[in-house]
């Protein structure tokens, strides 16, 4: 079954094809399924920004889509960049946008830099049926980045488990405890449910 991945972030979607492949899906970015603009991301939630995302690129493509909406909420700062995460500072790039965030904790020292990142998956259908999964990931914030795997804020958020920070961890290693890999476990538990399969085949 093809499945239009409804995200405009490359890191998003190495992450999707490692995990949705194995499961049988013909995965399509929604570039080849024709779609090069996405709307703007007006919701309150991320459940509603990833719904916007995905109800956008099925019923435009006329094909199940899967899309992401996360973000990194930090404890010191009262859980931003949080909703706002891909335009914080309004700045361009995921490197310039973590120095950002960097310079807004440098009074902050270890033990009190606690952030966790969140996901909310929205799968859809081109009759707008939909579902949405959730996933949440704990850390720290290191004072300087670490590692070059990744993307985003991935080389300042030490993950506890890993012992590491995101991008110093194998996608698979990420994917064990990321809020996406959480989010992906719940979806993936889900589809084998027979509200799935009506979900799917109806
Ligand atoms: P799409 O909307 O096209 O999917 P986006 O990058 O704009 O791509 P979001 O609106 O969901 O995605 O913004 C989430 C931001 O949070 C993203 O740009 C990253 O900077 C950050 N982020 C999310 N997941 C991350 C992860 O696994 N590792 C590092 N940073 C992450």
């Amino acid at each position: 079954m093809k499945l239009v991945i409804a995200t405009g972030n490359q890191g998003k979607v190495r992450e999707f094809t490692a995990a949705l492949a194995p499961l049988g899906f013909e995965l399509v970015s929604a570039r080849d399924a024709g779609i090069e603009a996405f709307p703007e991301e007006t919701g309150k939630t991320y459940e509603e920004n990833a719904r916007i995302k995905a109800l956008h690129v099925a019923n435009s493509s006329g094909q199940l889509s899967l899309a992401d909406d996360s973000g990194l909420e930090v404890d010191a700062l009262q859980g931003a960049p949080g909703l706002y995460s891909a335009r914080y500072g309004e700045l361009a790039s995921d490197k310039e946008r973590t120095l950002h965030l960097l310079s807004n904790l440098t009074d902050v020292e270890m033990g009190k830099r606690q952030a966790r990142f969140v996901c909310s998956l929205v799968l859809a259908k081109p009759d707008s049926q939909n579902r949405s999964f959730w996933g949440e990931a704990p850390g720290e914030l290191l004072m300087a980045p670490q590692g070059t795997e990744g993307f985003g804020y991935d080389p300042i958020f030490f993950s506890p488990v890993l012992g590491k920070t995101f991008a110093e961890a194998t996608e698979a290693e990420k994917r064990k405890v990321s809020h996406r890999g959480n989010a992906l476990r719940n979806l993936t538990e889900w589809l084998s449910t027979a509200e799935a399969k009506s979900f799917l085949h109806n």
